[in-house]
């Protein structure tokens, strides 16, 4: 059984597979990036580039596809305490940091507790598409927890898709039961291929009885990433790659990351920042190393983007995270709360309100495309970044006041392409606007000419406006990308009649602490 292979000869199995991944290779091909006209993996174009398989695991998954994350959900249970490997950005007081802010710890879970959840939350959130199993420490050094778990829903919930992210260390011994558990989506984090920059990130890896350090660990490492991965791209499992950039040390080196998974068949690729600080109590927070800015992570996705496309609406989210990518619903369903819930679990009901959702995205697209032809004539090569306040659905629906984060447009001739979000603290505190949080707000999105959101008052606006900024509240509850064209259209005639400068915007700043909501309780965020 290859679980029994000694490491050494993890190289030999590997080149054998080298053939089969070749074969697999074809199936990559998806883009996040919903609206920029571009063939993506069930974003904008919808089921027309895929296969029908494919189109079928990717389409309500709201990692695998940028377009569906504005409409459904994911949930993730904390089930699996253990790690085989030390990350110098992890913290073992919180959640595996390849999947999750630092700074968050989540309530452990038994698979009997989680299964109750996953079921009382899919009654509750019928957008709840996808029960991902990403920590608090690695899914696979707990196998029978997180199978245990996967077990339970599948035989309760079969329309959850199932969805797993591991370090992948362990991964080669488990593929077959990824398998026979209808797991459709692994995610495995590689922030390496070359063991000397993987020994600046690995200081040891624990491997059938044995601990490894240095080069050691981190070829060993890479070794069963990769093998890994073939082995589920020939099982046909959809396989997404994180990598976390870490400046100085990963960065470059990540474009040959991207070419090794792209070449072994992996479907997307989720470059993430690093998230350092010092209160964090990791070895880079405590070593001062820092995290990428907005624009360093857009050139190196940039960079990457090519066959296989670039996830970029990752929201690095906690190993208990409930609701849509970038709202977290989990203080709504504590363990006492759900033991006194009486879970009604309603297929039909669910399969009702997908069939609702599918009607809205099919409408969505239809605004979009017709509003992209009012862009036919246009010839401008100048690119801008439009922030976007919204809580879900598509549009621009949240106050500015209101936003924990900003969605990130590139808009080009060719549309809304869409590129990244910034998280912020809410400058709205209770009813009167937060100094120190507005200037937070616009050193997250410096980088962009306009803020188009529901509503904004007057004290904001002039802020705004004085950062070089613009507040737009006209489109208010439209689409997002009809609206983000619009505006850009406008903003194109006025850059021709002289009425706007074309100025270059600067850099902007990425979050590094942990969000803090207004009234979580007491160890949810830190
Ligand atoms: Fe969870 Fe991960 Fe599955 Fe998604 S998250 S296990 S693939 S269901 Fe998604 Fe969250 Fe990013 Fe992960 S936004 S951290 S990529
Ligand atoms: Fe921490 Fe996750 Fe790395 Fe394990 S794999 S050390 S839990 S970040």
């Amino acid at each position: 059984m290859e679980a029994l292979m000694e490491p050494g000869r993890v190289s030999e199995r590997f080149s054998k597979l080298k053939g089969l991944a070749i074969a697999v290779a074809p199936h990559k091909g998806c883009g996040s990036s919903g609206g920029s006209g571009k063939s993506s993996c069930g974003s904008s174009a919808g089921s027309g580039d895929l296969p029908p398989d494919v189109w079928e695991k990717v389409k309500n998954h709201p990692c695998y596809s940028e377009e569906a994350h504005h409409h459904y959900a994911r949930m993730h249970v904390a089930v699996a305490p253990a790690c085989n490997i030390q990350c110098n950005y992890c913290n073992r007081k919180y959640d595996c940091a390849n999947e999750s802010r630092p700074g968050v710890v989540s309530e452990r879970l038994t698979p009997e507790q989680a299964a109750r959840k996953v079921l009382a939350v899919a009654s509750e959130i019928p957008q709840m598409t996808v029960l991902g199993i990403a920590g608090p420490g690695d899914p696979l050094a707990n196998p029978d927890k997180t199978f245990g778990t996967f077990d339970r829903v599948f035989k309760a919930a079969p329309d959850i898709k199932l969805c797993l992210s591991t370090n992948g260390l362990a991964l080669p011994d488990h593929v077959a039961r990824i398998k026979d558990f209808k797991v459709d989506h692994v995610t495995i984090t590689i922030n390496m291929i070359d063991p000397e920059v993987g020994a600046r990130i690995y200081p040891w890896v624990f491997f059938r009885h044995k601990r490894y350090t240095g080069k050691d660990a981190a070829k060993l490492l890479s070794e069963r990433q990769l093998e890994g991965l073939e082995m589920l791209t020939q099982a046909g499992i959809l396989c997404k790659v994180n990598s976390v950039m870490i400046p100085g040390i990963n960065d470059d080196h990540l474009v040959e990351v991207n070419k090794a998974v792209k070449s072994r068949g992996a479907f997307l690729h989720n470059i993430m920042p690093l998230i350092s600080a010092p209160e964090h109590g990791t070895v880079f927070g405590l070593s001062g190393q820092r995290g990428p800015t907005a624009q360093e992570l857009k050139a190196l996705q940039d960079k990457c983007e090519g066959e296989m496309n670039m996830m970029r609406h990752c929201r690095q989210c906690r190993a208990d995270a409930v609701g849509l990518l970038g709202e977290d619903r989990g203080a709504e369903f504590t363990t006492e709360r759900i033991e006194s819930m009486e879970v009604q679990y309603d297929a039909g009901k669910r399969q009702a309100y997908r069939d609702s959702v599918e009607v809205e995205r099919s409408a969505r697209r239809a605004a979009r495309e017709q509003e992209l032809l009012t862009l036919a004539g246009e010839n401008s090569n100048r690119k801008i970044l439009l922030a976007v306040a919204t809580k879900g659905g598509g549009k621009v629906n949240e106050h500015f006041g209101h936003a924990k984060e900003f969605q990130i447009y590139e808009m080009s001739t060719a549309g809304a392409k869409f590129v990244g979000h910034r998280r912020v603290d809410l400058y709205c505190q209770g009813g009167y606007g937060e100094e120190d949080a507005l200037a937070g707000v616009i050193r997250a999105i410096n980088d962009c000419v306009a803020v188009l959101v529901a509503k904004i008052g007057a004290c904001p606006k002039e802020e705004l406006r004085k950062a070089g900024i613009e507040p737009i509240d006209q489109y208010a509850y439209g689409y997002i990308e009809t609206s983000a064209i619009s505006y850009y259209r406008g903003y194109l005639e006025r850059l021709k009649s002289g009425a706007v400068a074309d100025v270059e915007r600067g850099d902007a700043v990425i979050r590094q602490g942990a969000f803090v909501e207004v009234g979580a309780p007491a160890g949810q965020a830190a």
